[in-house]
């Protein structure tokens, strides 16, 4: 009783809508059972998590060690930046350190000392780990912020490169790119990638430390100044996949083109106030579990999500082993407020939500015994139970559905044949051979779907005829044609069926001539009714006799 408590209470905040819980214990007409929803992990300052890499070797300051000036008091140059010395050391790792109240520590760059050889910084950030920006990219610079940058991402860890915002005090020199705002972006081109004069303009190193990345603009598009309306941009992420991938990376790359210049051109009599100091990174993400967790761990020197909903992998991308009778989907966001978990379904269960109601009931209970010898059912999504076969050792699929058979479910049945383009767990994997009925021997194809035909009739589903067949109930022998059996005499070929001859010519092909009102088979040929010669119908009046008299 505590526990449910305990569970009801957990439950509670899911109804917000967050999709921060991944499942509950509710009650129904069934019995009590779990129920569950799409969850991701709550966002959180990646900062701890992270690997740096500097770009080139050299490029951070103190080795040897060397003296700097400020913007601010350029004649003054008694900073010193000294490697080997703990006090004056600026190393990468300060841009992600806890501060003190007032007291910033940063990385600091060499000097532009090399000039006019350009002074670039590469800083690359590596999670290994797949997340989801949930804020601003905050980077904090020192001294000034430069004049052009370049931020990258990878959503492939570092295989792949793309950019993500440029910025530049004159975005069209830097990048022959227009200027553009946050603001300007509509809900169609909110994960459009521009470049940005905001950040890079000269105002004083103190008064204006910050580069974002506006992340929090971009959601306001959809979600509202506020952002009280993630709903909405949640929804829209599941009809927008490029909307989702572009919050999405596993490493994040600044490129550091131009340092700040005081508002001047580069002076070269004082190249000790030109470099690049970083105090900062704010990274605010969420794992991203493929909305199959709600927690994610720092594990084996990377994050992992804690995968639920019978998935596995650091970022839920698959079924856990034996749960992949379907193929493994990434829960939705839809439909609110609880989005759809999606998840794995076990081997010898039915799909989703049901399934677990049905487990949990006591009424199911009796099939645990079976259900031991159900470790080797697999059905490829197309049967949720087996049966073990004593004489024989094996368990088998029973029921297969999707006009599948086989022990797993693996063929398709007689009638049927397998869909090449699909996987051997979707529900269209067998194709109906569709033969036709008349045409072909029975209704089985072989595994392109090619039907066995009866004389005279050909084609894949065998309703067409060989030359030489007419299609008549099934494909039958001509009597005449146009090719090889032509009516003779002037007679027409009807049908295929027989020759139409012309008065005083009678035969299959009216090949004979002078029908003689006294011989039998003077008819054979001329019992056509569209035929209003006096001989053709004599001969026809003829035949009706004779065949009355042979029906007695
Ligand atoms: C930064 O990375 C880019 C892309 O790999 C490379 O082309 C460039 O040379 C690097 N810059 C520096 C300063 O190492
Ligand atoms: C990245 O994460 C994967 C999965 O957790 C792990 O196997 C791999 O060793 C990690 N690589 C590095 C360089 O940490
Ligand atoms: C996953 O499998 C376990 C063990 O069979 C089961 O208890 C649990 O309810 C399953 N969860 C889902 C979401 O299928
Ligand atoms: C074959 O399978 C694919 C993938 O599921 C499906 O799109 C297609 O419609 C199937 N073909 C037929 C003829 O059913
Ligand atoms: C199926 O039958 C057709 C027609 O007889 C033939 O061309 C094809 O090669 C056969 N396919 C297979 C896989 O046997
Ligand atoms: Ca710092």
């Amino acid at each position: 009783m505590l526990a449910w408590l305990a569970i009801l209470l957990y439950s509670l905040p899911m109804a917000m809508g967050h999709y921060d819980i991944c499942k509950s214990w509710v009650t129904s007409d069934e019995g009590p059972s779990w129920e569950f929803y799409a969850c991701q992990p709550k966002p959180m300052k990646m900062n701890g998590y992270v690997i740096v890499k500097m770009e080139p070797p050299g490029i951070t300051c103190g080795e040897p060690p060397e003296r700097f000036c400020t913007h601010e008091n350029p004649y003054l140059c008694s900073d010193e930046c000294d490697a080997s010395n703990p006090d004056l050391a600026h190393p990468p790792r300060l841009m992600f350190d806890e501060e003190d109240d007032g007291l910033a520590t940063y990385w600091q760059s060499v000097t532009w000392s090399r000039y006019p050889e350009p002074l670039m910084a590469n800083i690359t950030l590596t999670w290994n780990k797949s997340i989801e920006l949930t804020d601003d990219i905050v980077v904090t610079f020192e001294y000034g912020r430069p004049t052009v940058m370049l931020l990258e991402k990878s959503l492939d860890y570092g295989r792949t490169w793309q950019p993500y915002q440029y910025y530049a005090d004159d975005c069209l020199e830097a990048f022959g790119m227009p200027a553009r705002k946050i603001k300007d972006l509509s809900v169609t081109t909110a994960h459009r990638v521009l470049c940005t004069e905001e950040y890079s303009r000269w105002a004083g190193s103190k008064k204006e430390k910050n580069v974002r990345f506006e992340v929090r603009d971009r959601f306001a598009i959809f979600a509202g100044p506020d952002l009280k309306k993630m709903d909405n941009l949640f929804t829209r992420m599941e009809s927008a996949k490029g909307l989702k991938d572009f919050f999405t990376l596993t490493d994040l790359r600044l490129r550091l083109l131009r340092p700040a210049l005081g508002g001047t051109y580069v002076q070269r009599e004082n190249l000790y106030k030109y470099f690049y100091a970083i105090s900062n990174i704010e990274v605010t993400a969420r794992c991203k579990c493929n909305l199959h967790a709600n927690t994610c761990t720092f594990r084996e020197g990377s994050l992992q999500c804690e995968c639920e909903h019978n998935t596995t992998g650091q970022d839920c991308g698959k079924c856990k082993k034996n749960f992949r009778t379907k193929s493994w989907r990434a829960g939705s966001y839809i439909p609110t407020p609880h989005g759809s978990p999606n998840a794995c379904a076990a081997v010898g269960s039915a799909f989703g939500i049901v399934a677990q109601r049905k487990a949990m009931t006591p009424a199911s209970a009796s099939s645990i015994q079976e259900g031991q010898k159900k470790r080797d059912c697999e059905c490829y999504g197309h049967s949720n139970r087996c049966s073990y076969i004593d004489f024989l050792n094996v368990v088998t699929c029973v029921s297969c559905k999707h006009n599948t058979r086989g022990q797993h479910c693996q063929h398709c049945r007689l009638g049927y044949y397998r869909n090449t383009s699909a996987e051997l767990d979707d529900e269209n994997v067998c194709i109906e051979c569709n033969c036709n009925q008349l045409g072909s021997k029975h209704d089985r194809c072989n595994e392109t779907g090619f039907c066995e035909c009866k004389p005279g009739a050909t084609g894949p589903k065998c309703d067409d005829c060989l030359p030489g067949y007419h299609w008549r109930q099934t494909c039958t022998r001509n009597v005449c044609d146009e090719e090889l059996l032509l009516c003779q005499n002037g007679g027409t070929c009807h049908q295929n069926q027989r020759c139409v001859c012309q008065s005083g010519y009678w035969g299959v092909l009216c090949e004979k001539t002078k029908c003689d009102s006294r011989q039998q088979d003077c008819g054979s040929a001329a019992a056509s009714p569209a035929e209003h010669s006096e001989i053709g119908l004599v001969c026809g009046i003829l035949i009706l006799q004779l065949v009355q008299v042979l029906n007695l």
